[in-house]
């Protein structure tokens, strides 16, 4: 069925952008199932106070973690999307139980594990994804093991080595990367294997489209092999520029690509 997604935050405007592009319209077709919470929701007191000072001291403010507890008990029982209906998959006689749906919690913080393109391709799997958009020094640390320990999947992730005001952009980002992995929701799924972080590891070779010759860069004299329909060495061409490129711009991948996936035109690239 439609992966739902939930985001708790205390921005949920942050979050409109959503409604545009590719996750407005997977939303629309019925792929995906987006919610998005404002954390105040689940507040008891006239300020509606999600934070707290640290205990031990220090700068900052902590979010507390009995309005995130209430936050996330609610929206980690939400009812999920069914499947549209197949009439080749009815089977009126069979009444066994489903398996338990995979319900996820992500925590973005900038002390999580890295979120890769590997981290995307899991994700994409679960039911359900619940996002809980930390401000200020960070959630009550209480809560990622509360929800750990009561058996439900708990990933702490950071998408990269700078530090957020939030974890709002983050999720953008997380939640991006993701849907457009799901079936139906990428118009051409060729694109997803071409491209950089999947298949041998390199990184994209170099495009290029009309005209041939512009502001004095002209591709018959510095890419003919693009212009010679030899598909072949055009292939072959493409992925020494792709090995070029990455030991140029990412020798920490090239330094970890898998021998296996290099060919010999490859290492002698
Ligand atoms: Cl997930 N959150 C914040 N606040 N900062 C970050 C991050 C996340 N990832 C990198 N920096």
């Amino acid at each position: 069925g439609p992966l739902r997604l939930d985001v708790v935050t205390i921005f949920p405007d942050y979050l409109r952008v959503l409604d545009l592009s590719l996750i407005g319209r997977a939303h629309a077709d019925g792929l995906l199932d987006l919610h998005v919470h404002d954390l105040r929701d689940w507040t008891h007191d006239r300020h509606r106070t999600v934070d707290d000072t640290p205990i031990g001291g220090g700068a900052g403010m902590v979010m507390k973690p009995d309005v995130w507890g209430s936050a996330l008990d609610d929206v980690l029982a939400a009812p999920l999307p069914a499947a549209p209906a197949s009439a080749e998959v009815a089977e009126p006689t069979k009444v066994a139980s489903l398996p338990a749906p995979r319900r996820v919690l992500v925590i973005p913080t900038p002390s999580g594990e890295l979120f890769t393109q590997r981290t995307a391709e899991n994700l994409a799997g679960a039911d359900q994804l619940v996002f809980a958009c930390g401000r200020y020094e960070g959630i009550d640390a209480r809560v990622a093991e509360h929800y750990a320990s009561s058996g439900v999947e708990v990933h702490e992730l950071s998408i990269g080595d700078y530090v957020l005001n939030g974890g709002e952009a983050a999720v953008l980002v997380m939640i991006e990367a993701i849907a457009r992995l799901r079936p139906g929701v990428l118009g051409n799924p060729e694109s997803i294997v071409e491209e950089s972080h999947t298949g041998a590891g390199l990184l994209e070779y170099p495009v290029y489209t009309r005209p041939v010759a512009w502001r004095g860069l002209d591709l018959a004299a510095t890419e003919p092999v693009l212009l010679s329909g030899d598909h072949a060495r055009i292939d072959r061409h493409r992925r020494d520029q792709a090995v070029a490129r990455t030991a140029v711009r990412r020798p920490d991948l090239m330094a970890r690509l898998d021998p296996a996936r290099l060919d010999a035109g490859d290492r002698a690239a």
